[in-house]
């Protein structure tokens, strides 16, 4: 029996050494180890062996057994190499070369001077404890309007010019539309969460407005909301300072001024000096010397509770920056309509492409 195990395994390697494709190995592989194999057939010689010869046997077919995997599983490793090392023969990819289009090419991505801005306003506020939020395009009646104070036939519905979808409702059941500003998430804000908090929120916003040199049709906002004991106008204009100066890396002239929005009381219109004539008068500043830029206020009673906040013990202070006009200021771009084209010698100047 011991020679018939010797023979089983030169006959082995003998087919093995011929093949060529992983799946014939494969083949050979159950044909040798499966329970029917020529191996299974000589141990079953093993009933009328000696107890002798038994002791031998035993550790004999293991050995061939564990030899035929290992040689299985060399010769799979092999046929893989080699066919890489084909695959690679007809189409190589020299990894260290570093003189070719993709490594020496000025013209690759970089982000939109939106994005950079805003991912920069972001780290401001994160680093005085903000945390970020998001909110969908599609909303209903319910965040958009009612709950920030803005019921139906509410004058302030006109203040923005809404699109609104005639196709099917929102899960609320209410008209859907897109929101036209980020105050959408004060509410899902505060909803799910428990004060004290505070969060900023960033996104596109759509109004269904004529576009000129300063108003365009979707647009860019970040709302930023604080809820606590005792929040106070203070508190307010300190982080706006802050923002401001960090954004301009120098202190720029503001200007507060009452603003009315349904869901702030009292409401502030904080302009800025306009920086692309420095206060002389242009189409962005409409001639007045100052934008506005970052309406804001102390949030009213109603709108706390409609998101769920017990408005006798406690208060808060939400503002709105709009950011396609802070990039305007920053790089004193003198119509947004451009930050919107797709002229790429405009967006060149700002590593985008
Ligand atoms: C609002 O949208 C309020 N939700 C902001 C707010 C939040 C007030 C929290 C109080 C408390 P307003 O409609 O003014 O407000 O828009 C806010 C900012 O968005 C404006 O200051 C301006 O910078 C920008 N903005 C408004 N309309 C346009 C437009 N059509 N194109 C570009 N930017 C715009």
């Amino acid at each position: 029996m011991i020679a018939q195990l010797d023979k089983l395994y030169a006959d082995f390697t003998a087919k093995l050494s011929t093949l060529s494709t992983q799946s014939d190995v494969l083949n050979l592989k159950s044909e040798y180890m499966g329970k029917k194999g020529p191996l299974t057939e000589v141990l079953k010689g093993l009933k009328d062996a000696t107890p002798d010869e038994r002791q031998k046997i035993g550790p004999k077919a293991n050995e061939i057994k564990q030899n035929i995997g290992s040689d299985i599983q060399a010769k799979l490793d092999g046929l893989e190499v080699a066919e890489i090392n084909a695959k690679l023969a007809l189409d190589p990819i020299d990894t260290t070369i570093t003189d070719n289009v993709l490594v020496n090419d000025p013209k690759h991505g970089g982000l939109h001077p939106i994005t950079a801005i805003q991912q920069e306003v972001e780290d401001i506020f994160l680093s005085m404890g903000f945390d970020i939020l998001d909110g969908p395009h599609v909303e209903d009646e319910f965040h958009n309007f009612e709950a920030l104070n803005i019921p139906a036939d509410h004058p302030a519905r006109d203040m923005q010019d809404t699109f609104w979808f005639h196709g099917p409702e929102v899960e609320s059941g209410k008209k859907a539309l897109l929101r036209t500003h980020t105050s959408t998430i004060q509410i899902r804000g505060m909803m799910s969460r428990k004060p004290p908090f505070k969060f900023i929120a960033p996104g596109k916003v759509f109004r269904c407005e004529r576009t000129d040199a300063s108003h365009e049709m979707v647009f860019h906002q970040l709302e930023g909301m604080m809820v606590g004991k005792d929040v106070s106008v203070a508190n307010l204009i300190y982080f706006m300072k802050t923002l401001l100066r960090e954004i301009f890396k120098t202190d720029v002239e503001v200007r507060l001024r009452p603003g009315f929005f349904p869901f702030v009381e009292p409401g502030f219109e904080l302009d800025i000096r306009c920086l692309i004539c420095k206060g002389e008068g242009c189409s962005v500043c409409k001639q007045t010397g100052w934008v506005e830029l970052l309406p804001c206020g102390m949030v009213h009673p109603n709108v706390l509770r409609a998101g769920g906040i017990n408005s006798d013990e406690y208060n808060g202070f939400a503002f709105g920056l709009g950011l396609d006009r802070l990039v305007m200021m920053r790089y004193g771009i003198d119509d947004i309509r451009h930050i919107h084209g797709a002229d790429l010698r405009f967006m060149r100047q700002f590593g985008a492409y």
